[in-house]
């Protein structure tokens, strides 16, 4: 049989021709994609001082891709780091130091080698701030990237003396398209060079240059406007209300590890009831874990924080450590848009025991997990949520038995003594609520403070964005 080509000889000149004209465009729209890509990058680094390194955090580590010194390069090529090897991390430090010399002349091993400390004096004052205290800040994060932003403004928005403050984040079971490891490793750098605040405004200011005001922006003009102004208040020149808005923190530390959680990070995903007690226990191993590996022996108190909470006073360490207490929670809203009703109790994780409740856990099985909110447990316990009211006083403290983890201070002699986040049923509860029945049990104080309010992000739900929608296309009906 006699093969013939399918192209003639003028059709294969007008194909290559063809090719060639479309690997000319290419090559033309890869230029200018570059230029404008090139164009849009804002150097984050430019006001950094001439001493840095600079590193590349991935999936799978981080590694040194930089380092200058008083402006000159540093040769950073080591046996130790390869083409695309990771090799940066924690530093365990090694004490290979040279040791200082005793009365006698001879090394004083023993000063370099052998720490002490008085576990007495780490106890937690309620005026810590003016003592000192040192503060541990824990932050779990999971596929968190677009909230980063947000949640490093009230970071920085802290009033308590950063100094004192160490900041540790667990970065867990992220999708792989997400970059909350990636996002949380370069935003603490900065953090800690002071130059994040210019770097997050900068951002801002693009994004609102850019003009992107997808559907996933349009249901902030539903949102009660003095809430908003609010928002806009905490963001806007924060460095004004407070002074040491860009000073550093005595330390960044950022933990990662996978816990196996697949529940998804969707809100209808997170809130399922049957999925909550299993979703509950592996928060509470991912909160044990961060605690163990972060708690240093000079804390005195633990701050834990959500990273989704839209705005706070700068001062909520203080404001819940003043009242002496163990453990401490603020009452945790969120805001709605106004067709919804303004604003919603939120977290209802904090609550006072019900004897409805005693007899119903009488009822479960022994691993069963109850959980707020749900009809298929009816307990009828006082809610800190519900018991707000919005002129109250904010100093008012009531004593609670389980707590949310929104936002907890606690004592970090708490931790030492045993009291976690139960990644088990303990009495019927899990992580949080279980913490904070387990701290009564060992003779913790437990306290809420109702009108004390702060705010947590409101997610348009799949529902409320349809109607949103359906609002829009009526407003463009009318011509507004
Ligand atoms: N390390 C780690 N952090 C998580 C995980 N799931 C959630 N987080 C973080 O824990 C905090 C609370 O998580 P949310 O998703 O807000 O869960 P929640 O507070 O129980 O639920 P909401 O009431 O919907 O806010 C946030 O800072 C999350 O980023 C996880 O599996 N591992
Ligand atoms: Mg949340």
């Amino acid at each position: 049989m006699v093969h013939t080509h399918k192209l003639s000889p003028r059709k294969s000149l007008k194909v290559v021709k063809r090719i060639g004209l479309g690997l000319i465009a290419l090559v033309a729209l890869l230029v200018i994609f570059k230029a404008f890509l090139n164009k849009e990058e804002p150097d984050v680094f430019k006001d950094i001082k001439d001493t840095y390194e600079k590193y590349l955090v991935t999936k799978d580590g981080v590694k040194l891709e930089e380092a200058v010194v008083d402006g000159q390069a540093v040769d950073i090529s080591s046996d130790t780091q390869k083409d695309g090897e990771v090799e940066k991390e924690g530093e365990v430090e090694e004490l290979t130091k040279e040791y200082p010399l005793d009365e006698e002349g001879e090394p004083d091993i023993y000063k370099l080698n052998v720490e002490f400390y008085d576990l007495n004096k780490y106890t937690g004052l309620s005026e810590g701030d003016k003592e000192g205290d040192y503060i541990l800040f824990l932050m779990p994060l999971r596929n968190a990237e677009h909230v980063l932003p947000m949640a490093f403004f009230n970071i920085m928005n802290l009033t308590y003396d950063h100094s004192l403050i160490d900041i540790a984040f667990l970065v867990s079971d992220c999708s792989p398209e997400d970059t909350t490891l990636e996002t949380v490793f370069s935003y603490s750098m900065l953090l800690q060079n002071g130059t994040l605040a210019a770097k997050l405004q900068a951002d801002e200011e693009e994004k609102r240059n850019a003009n992107v005001q997808g559907s996933s922006e349009l249901y902030k003009l539903y949102m009660p406007q003095d809430y908003m102004e609010n928002v806009e208040k905490s963001y806007l020149h924060p460095e004004k209300q407070h002074p040491g808005f860009q000073k550093p923190f005595r330390s960044v530390t950022i933990f990662r590890k996978d816990f196996g959680q697949v529940i998804g990070q969707g809100f209808s995903d997170r809130h399922a009831v049957k999925v909550q007690g299993i979703r509950r226990k592996l928060m509470g191993r991912a909160r044990n874990w961060l605690t163990a590996s972060a708690l240093k022996p000079y804390h005195s108190w633990i701050y834990w924080r959500d990273v989704d909470i839209e705005t706070a006073p700068g001062s909520v360490i203080q404001d819940l450590m003043k009242h002496n207490f163990d453990v401490m929670v603020p009452n945790v809203w969120r805001p709605l848009p106004t067709f919804l009703g303004n604003e919603q109790a939120y977290d209802l994780n904090t609550w006072i025991e019900s004897d409805p409740a005693i007899e119903l856990a009488k009822k479960l099985d022994e691993d069963d997990v109850i959980v707020e909110g749900y009809a298929e447990y009816p307990t009828w316990r006082v809610h800190l949520a519900y018991i707000r009211k919005p002129k109250g006083d904010p100093n008012e403290v009531v004593e609670m038995d389980g707590v949310g983890g929104v936002s907890i201070l606690a004592r970090a002699k708490i931790f030492r003594q045993g009291v976690h986040f139960p990644a088990f049923t303990f009495l019927n509860h899990a992580e949080t609520e279980a913490f904070g029945k387990m701290a009564k049990v060992m003779k913790f104080s437990v306290g809420g403070l109702p009108h004390y309010t702060i705010w947590h992000i409101y997610e348009p739900s799949e529902d409320d964005l349809k109607k949103i929608a359906q609002m829009e296309r009526k407003k463009r009906r009318k011509g507004h």
